[in-house]
């Protein structure tokens, strides 16, 4: 877990890790005061797919440099499932970047949607964090954003009204956001099956 947002009696607060700063410490092949990490944060509803996108992307880097070294990476749910397997930010190493100057982190968000439900892994998640809190924060920090869908019409009301909310408020209330992120629109799970019609 990176962050998550936690509750003590009536009221919730925002928790995280060192998870962070462990991925830089391990990862410091360079130990340069001016090395700094790139921020990719992967969003989208429950179930589209994120996680199993966040997990290929590791193996295949993993794959493509070799070695014996171990990189953790996303646990995906199950098939069809409504209930968000994870309630929390989840950051990752991408093995391809982890000693450069700049490595590339991955950061998995609980599905948006899964928040209507209790998520697996915590039961008292609150679906502001999910809806809005954890979207914005990573659109603040990002350097890109994926958002992975799995139904190409559901573009306009599930992608395009979250991502203008997240940076109206972003621009409204960071004073340190330099550079907009990118975007990446991930198609998963599309159906391969061609209509002739
Ligand atoms: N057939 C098929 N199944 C997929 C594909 N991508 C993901 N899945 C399956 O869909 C289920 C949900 O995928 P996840 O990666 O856990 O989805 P998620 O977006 O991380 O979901 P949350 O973490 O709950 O928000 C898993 O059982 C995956 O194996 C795909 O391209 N094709
Ligand atoms: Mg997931």
């Amino acid at each position: 877990m990176w962050f998550c947002v936690n509750k003590s009696s009536d009221e919730s607060f925002l928790d995280y890790s060192n998870r962070l700063i462990d991925i830089m410490l391990e990862s410091d092949g360079f130990s340069t005061s001016d090395r700094y990490p790139q921020l990719i944060s992967f969003v989208g509803k429950t179930g589209e797919g994120k996680s199993t996108v966040i997990k290929m992307l590791i193996g295949r880097e993993k794959a493509k440099i070799g070695g014996t070294k171990s990189f953790p990476a996303p646990v995906n749910g199950l098939t069809d499932d409504l209930i968000s397997t994870s309630g929390d930010v989840h950051l990752y190493a991408d093995p391809a970047t982890h000693h450069e100057k700049h490595p590339v982190l991955l950061a998995d968000c609980e599905g948006l949607g899964g928040g209507q439900n209790v998520p697996r892994a915590k039961e008292h998640q609150s679906m502001y964090a999910v809806k809005c809190l954890f979207p914005r924060i990573l659109y603040t920090f990002s350097d890109v954003i994926v958002f992975v869908v799995q139904e190409p019409r559901t573009f306009q009301s599930d992608v395009l009204v979250n991502l203008v909310e997240w940076a109206y408020s972003s621009i409204e209330n960071a004073v340190n956001q330099l550079v907009l992120p990118h975007l990446i629109i991930t198609l998963n799970r599309t159906d391969n099956a061609i209509n002739e019609e």
